[in-house]
């Protein structure tokens, strides 16, 4: 019970409060409508939605602006060391919301905006994603930097401003098809242009060493051709601690004397124009490829592009605050996020040994002592190798200092495995005439690290296993986390207010760890009672959202169960299918089939050119097109495909879900991460042990609050190791899996050859027909517990209680101390 004396104290402060919150209004509806004013030049009630959300995010940048300046100052003041996040790819989603949590204004504004009768959640919507990435990788890197503000790291973003982000799906009579997204369009509120900061990057030309007259040796770099990398600087707020940090986004532009003229020749004319051309098309697309690397020229291009821009910005930066360039390292931590800037290893030795003239060992250490890498994937064909033919004329100077590299690691392999030629193989960076990257951050840097426990292990048994030997202590884990700011208290309000009032403290918004004081909230029933109630609002918004969008009733008192994320093989979205049609099977076969109502919804993205998972794409909408209109059905069983899945969509899918479909095969997911945002919201996983979730079902005490099935990694490795798995075998022995599979291109669905060669014929690489009786299982498992409505909520609590862990601030901390060596910088 609460003391007399602590009462009044609350009181006070509670007063104190709403007179600063009242100074904060005033404050801000002043600069609200002056800001309206000066970039529309007409009154508020004129503006349309569109300009009202841009005069918010501008008064936003007015409170965010001024703690940049100090926040860089200080830094700069104290040569606080850095770290430099370089990612090809940053999925941001929308910033107003995240910002206005961020800044603690977003009540404030709200209630401005109220007394003009606009609403702040409007003007949300007409924000445009950043979509400048694929998935879990690239959104992995947007929690990130959002958790280092929080915890006052000061850690930026290095990444490209694509002009076009990931394509915008859309569905047309069942399949995918890709339009550009042109997100530019009206403007990004939120970037700042430094053409003063700009950077030349070079391409092409020769290089060479040159023997001078006194017998010393030269580099010549002659006729390159030069890129301007021109900086966009987005600003990224800290939660409530005057913390701005930077995420610089790098845009290709032609050279600075380009409009020289002069007297050129038709053919000189024609040379610039291919030049324009080229140039402007460095930074037009990110690539559409998840988990899948693909070895165009134009992607090397990007990804020297950015990785040269920044490192050269970096050290720049670094000199014009006056620090020594011997003590780099202790300044400055550049980290990779997977082998897509790996040539930062090769860049940061050119520029330390051609421009600030150290020399090669000392240039190696602080090289090495400054990067790490981290690794997202096993999966062979996501790992970067690039032909020498197709690497060196492109880059010829760093070509020969990877070369360099190189050849003094493997004068050290050699001695330590003397007659070893198969080690040197293995561990050599060019090999078979390809530039392995993978291998190149691994010797250029002092830590490699996983994205998960079990992922972190098979690195090190499998995948890396010959550079694990070769040096052991380089390799950690640090298991994916997200932030739990835009991803529970931004995403599900109403659970953020529930959270606060049961354990009767907002602290766990800064310590998320402390979701944990929920545990004693388990079994209380008027708590779950709430709990239940948010699910269900949150499921009636799926349920509208859907409405709109797929012109579709689904019943919110259904249990949903959601599957969102890129579609790939490995992922498994065809299993889910195969089940749902199999339940339908059971449905119209089986009178006594007592089906508990589901809605299962999917959402992703195919990569354009990935055929079997565009051709899933299709299978799940002609299984939504016939279940769906199938009186016999009698609504038991709803199918949705949400078209373009993305952040923003996300933020309302997985507050929605009651179940968390996770099932990639044992293995290939490196750690995923959508899996957490589920949890975090108060879904029951339903998984393999892959990837964070084999962490999920330990941080929720084991098997009673989720549901494992399949096989599990070993098993997986253990099949590809013998070559003993035969789809053929499983097809022809296992009715249930045959009676499905048949039903593929029997015309129930429509054609599916392609999907039934894939499984039957092409050895189902992935384990579905193997793991179809076991997920079968795992459904029934759900539907029993789902039944229990209080034990089902219980789970739900326990779930969100024990998801403190996977929030990214967690991840970074751990970055911080064990592989940067960074401490918090505090802005006054
Ligand atoms: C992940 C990628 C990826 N792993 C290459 N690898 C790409 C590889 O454009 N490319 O060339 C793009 C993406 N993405 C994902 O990373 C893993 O599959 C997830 O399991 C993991 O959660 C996520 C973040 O670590």
């Amino acid at each position: 019970q609460k003391g007399v004396f602590f009462l009044a104290k609350e009181k006070k402060e509670k007063k104190q409060r709403s007179r600063e919150f009242e100074q904060l209004k005033e404050g801000l509806k002043l600069r609200f409508v002056n800001t309206a004013h000066i970039m529309w030049g007409r009154e508020l009630n004129e503006l349309t939605m569109n300009e009202i959300y841009q005069t918010v995010a501008a008064t936003a940048k007015q409170y965010i602006s001024d703690n940049w300046i100090k926040t860089n100052k200080t830094y700069a003041e104290r040569q606080e060391k850095q770290i430099y996040y370089f990612s090809i790819e940053f999925l941001m989603g929308r910033l107003l919301k995240s910002n206005l949590i961020n800044l603690g204004i977003e009540e404030a504004v709200r209630e401005v905006l109220d007394d003009f009768h606009l609403e702040l959640s409007r003007t949300y919507e007409e924000e445009p994603d950043a979509g400048l990435g694929n998935g879990g990788l690239g959104r992995l890197a947007a929690c990130f930097i959002d958790s280092m503000a929080a915890h006052r790291l000061p850690g930026h973003g290095c990444s490209i401003r694509y002009q076009y982000g990931l394509f915008e799906q859309k569905i047309i009579n069942g399949n995918q098809v890709e339009i550009p997204d042109n997100w530019l369009k009206d403007g990004f509120a939120w970037e700042y242009r430094k053409p003063d900061k700009a950077i030349d990057v070079k391409f092409n030309g020769n290089a060479y060493m040159k023997k001078m007259d006194d017998g010393s040796l030269k580099l010549v770099y002659e006729n390159p051709m030069i890129v301007m990398a021109v900086p966009y600087d987005v600003p990224i707020v800290g939660y409530h601690n005057n913390t701005v940090n930077t995420l610089r986004l790098w845009n290709a532009e032609v050279n600075r004397d380009f409009s020289d003229y002069g007297m050129l020749t038709q053919e000189q004319m024609r040379q610039k124009q291919d030049y324009r051309t080229f140039v402007e098309s460095i930074t037009r697309y990110l690539y559409p490829d998840d988990s899948t690397y693909d070895g165009r020229r134009m992607r090397l291009i990007q990804e020297y592009f950015m990785t040269s821009a920044g490192v050269q910005s970096i050290v720049r930066h670094y000199k014009k605050s006056g620090m020594d360039i011997h003590a780099f390292a202790q300044k400055v931590a550049i980290h990779i996020n997977d082998t897509h800037p790996a040539v930062a290893v090769a860049e940061l030795m050119r520029i330390l040994v051609d421009e600030e003239n150290l020399g090669w060992e000392e240039a190696w250490n602080i090289t090495r002592n400054t990067i790490a890498y981290t690794n997202h994937t096993i999966m062979p064909e996501a790992l970067e190798k690039w032909p020498v033919d197709m690497f060196r004329p492109l880059l010829p100077r760093i070509y020969m200092i990877i070369d360099e590299i190189n050849r003094r690691h493997l004068e050290e392999v050699r001695a330590r495995y003397p007659h070893h030629e198969e080690k040197v193989h293995a561990l050599s960076i060019i090999q078979d005439g390809m530039v392995h990257m993978a291998r190149l951050a691994i010797v250029g840097g002092h830590s490699v690290n996983g994205v998960a426990a079990i992922h972190t292990e098979i690195l090190k048994t499998t995948t890396l296993h010959d550079f694990y030997e070769y040096n052991p202590k380089m390799f950690n884990n640090k298991t994916n986390g997200i932030t739990h700011r835009r991803w529970l208290m931004g995403a599900n309000p109403e659970l953020d207010v529930l959270i606060t009032s049961t354990i009767g403290s907002r602290r766990w918004h800064r310590h998320p760890e402390q979701l944990d004081l929920l545990n004693d909230y388990v079994e209380d029933k008027p708590f779950l009672a709430e709990l239940g109630k948010i699910k269900h609002l949150r499921k009636e918004a799926l349920a509208a959202y859907i409405r709109e969008h797929n012109h579709m009733e689904v019943d919110p008192d259904s249990l949903f169960d959601i599957q969102v994320k890129r579609i790939h093989s490995y992922k498994r979205q065809l299993m889910n299918v195969l089940h749902i049609m199999y339940q339908y099977h059971r449905i119209r076969t089986d009178r006594s089939f007592d089906m508990l109502p589901t809605t299962y919804i999917f959402g992703g993205k195919a990569a354009p050119g990935y055929y079997i998972a565009k051709e899933t794409i299709r299978l799940i909408n002609a299984v939504a097109d016939r279940i769906n209109n199938d009186p016999l059905v009698k609504g038991r069983i709803k199918v949705v495909f949400i078209e373009n899945f993305g952040v923003s969509i996300g933020e309302i899918v997985y507050p929605a879900a009651d179940v968390s479909e996770q099932i990639s095969t044992a293995s290939k997911e490196a750690s995923g991460t959508g899996n957490m945002k589920f949890m975090m919201n108060g879904a029951i996983t339903l998984g393999t042990l892959d990837g964070a979730n084999v962490e999920i079902r330990d941080a929720v005490g084991g098997d009673e609050h989720c549901v494992i099935f399949g096989l599990k990694a070993e098993e997986v490795l253990n099949y590809y190791a013998t070559g003993t798995y035969s789809a053929w075998a499983e097809y022809n022995t296992n009715e249930r899996v045959r009676t499905v599979v048949n039903q593929l291109t029997d015309g129930t669905f429509g054609n599916f050859q392609s999907l039934f060669d894939y499984l039957v014929h092409a050895n189902d690489e992935f384990f579905i027909l193997k793991d179809f009786d076991a997920y079968a299982a795992a459904h029934e498992e759900i539907m029993r517990r789902y039944r229990d409505r209080y034990h089902w909520l219980k789970s739900s609590a326990v779930n969100i209680a024990n998801s403190g862990r996977f929030s990214s601030d967690r991840t970074i901390d751990e970055y911080a101390s064990e592989i940067w060596q960074v401490k918090p910088v505090v802005i006054s």
